[in-house]
């Protein structure tokens, strides 16, 4: 698997080259990772390595080509998210890897944190789903960090509400219509910084989703989501440092489902990382049974559709139908 940038090799690699846009990045990293190979020429490093499957983990400006550098090529790609800058980009993108057959798969890693995966496995008996509310609030400076996401003009649901816009269709399935409001209180951003966005699923089932950036919390959580999920016969909630809290028949059950701690996790963002690598991993097995993964690239279209919705029904201030796609 090649790495268009730095992360941890999945535990099955053949192969991880490393390739970014700045030469000294690029040795620097390969250096760190203990890495052979590296190259700023994505093109040129996939013709002499030839591997397997490429992980594209770089900024969405690039993912075009890189995503086309790889279906010329007929190789498999992982990408990061945020995909594509646009719906259209994203269908070119797609389109480009279905002729080419090959399979295209976003990171879209949420869904594989270890409490979001049990949460998923203690619904199931729950009866029908009706309400869920899926959080994340924080003042962690992540534009210290990423600092090219204060440029931009679509910032918080474009970078982080595409997660949990994710976990709600896992959750409760598609979406009919959005509202949304959006506001920017931190004046180095220029997108928003805080939002709410309120889904009807096609099940009748409503969910709030709210997340932030700006917000004076009494414990610091990032980069940790909170779920509460109400069905039918039970609920359950994902809680503060990984506490899965299942109710049924009046029964409480408490569970936690912290990351592995690995060595090279980086805090506070383990449960990200640990995600990233139970995605590697669930793509891996799919890719050697002939199968596409869950968060296949034209399965991503539907939770890029509810980006593109909120952005639209909080500018608009009215009620969206997100684009069938
Ligand atoms: O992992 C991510 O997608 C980031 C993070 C929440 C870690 O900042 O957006």
């Amino acid at each position: 698997m090649a790495a268009a940038s730095c992360q941890p090799p999945p535990a099955a690699a053949v192969t991880v080259p490393t390739c970014v846009h700045r030469a000294s990045r690029a040795e620097a990293r390969a250096t760190e990772f203990g890495i052979a190979r590296w190259s700023t020429d994505l093109g040129a490093l996939l013709d002499e390595v030839r591997p397997d499957a490429v992980d594209i983990a770089t900024t969405v400006s690039s993912h075009r080509e890189l995503v086309e550098q790889c279906a010329a090529r007929r190789l498999p790609a992982i990408c990061q998210k945020p995909f594509a800058r646009s719906l259209p980009e994203a269908r070119a993108m797609v389109a480009a890897m279905r002729a080419a057959g090959a399979s295209l798969t976003v990171h879209e890693n949420f869904r594989f944190q270890r409490a979001m995966r049990l949460a998923a496995s203690r619904q199931r008996g729950l009866g029908e789903p009706f309400f869920a509310r899926i959080s994340f609030r924080s003042r962690h400076d992540i534009v210290s960090a990423q600092p090219y996401l204060a440029a931009d003009e679509r910032f918080i649901i474009a970078d982080l509400g595409v997660h949990l816009l994710d976990l709600a269709r896992c959750f409760l399935g598609e979406v009919s219509s959005v509202a949304c409001v959006t506001r920017r209180i931190d004046p180095r951003v220029r997108g928003e910084d805080a939002a709410v966005i309120l889904l009807r699923h096609r099940s009748g089932a409503a969910s709030a989703v709210d997340l932030s950036y700006a917000s004076h919390v009494p414990e610091e959580l990032f980069p940790q989501t909170l779920v509460e999920l109400e069905c039918a016969s039970g609920s359950v909630r994902v809680e503060p440092r990984f506490q899965v809290v299942t109710v049924r028949d009046s029964t409480v059950t408490r569970e936690t489902a912290a990351p592995e701690p690995r060595p090279w996790h980086a805090p506070p963002g383990a449960v990200v990382q640990d995600s990233v690598l139970s995605l590697q991993r669930h793509w891996l097995e799919r890719h050697l049974a002939g199968e596409r993964a869950e968060t296949d690239a034209a399965d991503h279209l539907r939770t890029l559709a509810l980006v593109e919705s909120a952005y639209a029904a909080a500018a608009s201030g009215s009620i969206v139908t997100p684009e069938t796609v």
